[in-house]
């Protein structure tokens, strides 16, 4: 990869030591079905991000100067089990450093080990999930590290909620909480999705999003586009109220599967991650500290118990 920072930001704002996000490009294409190419999203967000202005309007802010960490991408690829392993690690790692993490994949698998660390580090954690696919499958094609099997371990291990949802296999109903599952053909004809969702969050979120969940007309660069998905201002209006109204500790964005002509996709997930980086940190002076909340004493524990629906909302 050829960028040396997040986009081009110099030096100063770019040190692990005084940044306080950090971003991890994950470029792993290993099992994904249809369209290959998830392995060339990092590079492509990247070259967007260096393209993009950096002030953001809505905001009033200049979030890159809170600083901004591209750690080495996690290469790993031998095997679906060993990408999601040191996806593990090389995000925990960071938490650990008191930074706020982000991921940029890579297809959705990378999701397993991401959620893992989080779910680890923070208590009664909620995982949001914007997607057009459920990815509830606890298995496919032999390995449980499967893109279709991207959500099963959250829905066994966090509360999780699904929004955009509409595409999915019957077997995946008998894993589904249909409660806390927001499908794309009902919101579209209910506007009251967005604090109904917000609603069953716990204080801690993690937000994974898996960029199919947009429409393919807005965001045709993915392995699997389907019509029918969400729009840009009512997702950038959704995300800002969770992160007004609930600790948002880290988020992943994957299956950016860029193509040679359009280049609108890219410069989507750039702009989608800046602008999550300027809601989370709207309110902080860049010179003040950050602390991201981890939990220590949660550093060593498995938390592979199912979420407990009365873990506090
Ligand atoms: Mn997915």
């Amino acid at each position: 990869m050829q960028t040396k920072t997040y986009a081009g930001i110099s030096e100063e704002f770019s040190k692990l030591e005084t940044s306080k996000i950090v971003l991890i490009p994950v470029p792993y294409d290993g099992t994904s079905t249809w369209q290959k190419g998830a392995d060339k999203g990092p590079e492509a967000f990247l070259h967007a991000s260096e393209n993009m202005e950096l002030y953001d309007i809505e905001t009033e802010t200049e979030v890159y100067q809170q600083g901004v960490f591209l750690a080495d991408a996690v290469t790993e690829n031998s095997s679906p089990e060993t990408m999601v392993d040191a996806v593990h690690q090389v995000t925990k790692k960071y938490i650990k450093k008191n930074k706020f993490v982000t991921i940029f994949g890579g297809e959705h698998s990378v999701s397993i080990g991401t959620v893992r660390a989080f779910n680890e580090m923070y208590p009664s954690l909620t995982v949001l999930q914007l997607d057009a696919h459920a990815d509830l499958r606890k298995e496919y094609e032999g390995s449980a590290c499967n893109h279709a099997c991207a959500m099963y371990e959250a829905s066994q291990t966090t509360n999780l909620i699904q929004v955009g949802i509409r595409s999915m296999d019957v077997m995946e109903k008998t894993v589904m909480d249909e409660e806390k599952t927001y499908f794309a053909h009902e919101m579209a004809v209910d506007d009251t999705w967005m604090d109904a969702a917000i609603d069953q969050m716990t204080e801690n979120v993690f937000i994974t999003i898996d960029l199919d969940a947009f429409d393919p007309s807005i965001m045709p660069s993915t392995g699997t586009p389907e019509p029918g998905g969400l729009l840009w201002y009512e997702t950038l209006e959704f995300l800002k109220e969770v992160f007004q109204e609930k600790n948002v500790v880290g988020f992943d964005i994957v299956e950016l599967c860029p193509n040679k002509i359009d280049k609108s996709s890219d410069f989507l997930a750039a702009k989608l991650y800046y602008k999550m980086l300027s809601y989370k940190f709207q309110n902080e002076a860049s010179e003040d500290d950050y602390d991201n909340s981890f939990d220590s004493s949660n550093v060593n524990k498995n938390n592979n118990t199912k979420f407990q629906d009365q873990d506090e909302y």
